[in-house]
């Protein structure tokens, strides 16, 4: 049966991340994606400036469109989005949200210590009662501090420190947190997996690279997995190898990804290579 995702994030044009990695992913996994453009960006916000054309006012109208057609999704996936679209993006998923559908959150709206620009403190308020929807959340380090309302780490921490982190989380009635970069003492990068029953940790070499867009390749790459019915182990492990080999490609070619992000293009078929085995 043909798997389908719908994602609910912004449209930057230059500096791939939100839709313009969700979409080639997805596809990618062969799942079909829908996608809602929050918002059209000139490009994302981490450049010097940007243009933003707001898209709040077509949401509910979007969805509504569908009600007389085929509006099941096996998955819901939601991503960088404004303060006032996350009240409208509870109600979407709680109205297409069926039984079997997974929801998988992004919070996507911070790194290295820092929210992103243009995001004030009612911003991570707002982001934790849409974390509390998903069935999956995905927060790098940064967002899960603000989320759990911790300081942000300057220096290496224990495991323990990541556990009590996740476990804040899932206390404040979070399902099932999966927690990236988290910066090993042995010069490793690892990704602690928490439910309210248990925990996995996995570790890689560190790759040496802060590409933007990465945190948006990786979260791609894991919903699809999880919606071709891969497990969690699995479903990191081949995210995992396809944003190190995007690396790799932007590091290769010498470009500046810092901005203009990873080159996943050219780590497309080592991927559609992985789903074949
Ligand atoms: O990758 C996260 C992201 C998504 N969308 C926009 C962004 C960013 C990160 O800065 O600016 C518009």
């Amino acid at each position: 049966m043909q798997k389908r995702i719908l994602t609910i994030q912004d449209y930057s044009c230059l500096g791939r991340c939100s839709l313009t990695v969700a979409l080639p992913t997805i596809s990618a996994y062969g799942i079909e994606c829908v996608g809602i453009p929050t918002a059209v960006l000139s490009n994302h916000t981490q450049f010097e400036s940007w243009t933003f054309s707001d898209l709040t006012n077509d949401l509910n109208p979007i969805v509504k469109k569908w009600e007389k057609y085929n509006n099941h999704f096996d998955t819901i996936y939601t991503g960088y989005l404004s303060t006032n679209q996350v009240d409208i993006v509870k109600d979407i998923i709680k109205s297409l949200k069926k039984d079997n559908t997974l929801v998988f959150i992004d919070p996507a709206m911070a790194d290295n210590g820092k929210l992103y620009p243009g995001f004030a403190s009612n911003h991570v308020t707002k982001m934790k009662e849409l974390c509390l929807l998903g069935d999956i959340v995905k927060p790098n380090v940064t967002e899960a501090c603000l989320l759990a309302g911790i300081d942000y780490p300057t220096e290496d921490k224990p495991l323990s420190f990541y556990l009590e982190l996740c476990n804040k989380l899932i206390t404040s009635g979070m399902k099932c947190i999966i927690l990236t970069g988290i910066k090993c003492e042995d010069n490793k990068l690892g990704i602690l997996t928490y439910s309210k029953d248990k925990y996995d940790f996995v570790s890689y070499d560190y790759v040496n690279a802060s590409l933007h867009g990465t945190g948006d390749l990786f979260s791609s790459a894991l919903a699809s997995g999880l919606t071709l019915g891969f497990d969690l182990e699995k479903s990191i492990d081949v995210a995992h190898k396809y944003v190190v080999k995007a690396i790799e490609a932007t590091q290769s070619d010498g470009l500046d990804g810092i901005l203009y992000g990873p080159e996943f293009e050219k780590a497309i078929p080592y991927l559609v290579g992985l789903l074949a085995k």
